[in-house]
């Protein structure tokens, strides 16, 4: 994945842990880089060491992690120079999640190693979505709940999102159940 994933996690740990914990993680998850390159593209397997060791270093399952990463990731793109990408996707969850393919195919064209996932989503009442979420990548499923939680709070919108289907377990693709509800929007004195 592209470097900015892995500066991503640098930042959501120094962030909430700090620098000191940062270093045991990259420690022991055997990664030599002081920094990394937001443009460059790294192996896959080294953001799962890091996860890994990050589960290990604070005690938390790798889903855990994952999914905190999740909701980090979007504000953390919205702030590091993809504030407009994010503008342009929508300002409702539904109308959001159905843009996530353009989103990519967007970045894509710059970015010719990126392997994007690919969302479909459905309502199927009114606030009732159904997420189908197909990725090229094992195993990041528990961040596509993050996202979706951190997507509901960039757009004041109460979440509660349920994996149902889930690829680890046999399934053709995973699948997520999303209820919501937007805020109330404040009122001005
Ligand atoms: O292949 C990739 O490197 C890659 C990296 C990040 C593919 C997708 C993503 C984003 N995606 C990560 C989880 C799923 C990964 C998978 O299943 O294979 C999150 C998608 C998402 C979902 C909900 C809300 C917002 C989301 O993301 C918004 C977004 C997506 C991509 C970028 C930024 C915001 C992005 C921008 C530049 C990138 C890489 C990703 O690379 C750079 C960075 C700097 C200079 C040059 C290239």
């Amino acid at each position: 994945m592209y470097g900015l994933v892995n500066k991503a996690i640098h930042d959501m740990i120094c962030t909430h842990h700090g620098p000191e914990t940062w270093e045991k993680i990259k420690h022991k998850a055997e990664v030599e880089a002081d920094s990394f390159i937001s443009m460059e593209a790294y192996p896959d397997d080294l953001t799962h060491r890091l996860v890994k060791a990050a589960s290990d270093v604070l005690a938390l399952s790798p889903s855990q992690i994952m999914q905190a990463f999740g909701e980090f990731w979007v504000q953390y793109t919205a702030q590091e120079g993809y504030g407009e990408l994010m503008e342009m996707s929508g300002d409702t969850l539904p109308e959001f999640l159905q843009n996530l393919d353009d989103l990519h195919t967007r970045v894509g064209v710059s970015f010719q190693k990126l392997q994007p996932p690919s969302f479909d989503c459905e309502e199927t009442t009114a606030q009732t979505l159904h997420l189908h979420y197909r990725s090229q990548r094992e195993g990041l499923s528990p961040m596509v709940t993050g996202l979706v939680k951190g997507l509901g709070t960039r757009l004041h919108t109460d979440v509660e999102v349920t994996q149902v289907q889930h690829t680890s377990e046999g399934a053709d693709h995973d699948e997520f159940v999303i209820h919501y509800t937007p805020k109330e929007a404040e009122t001005p004195e």
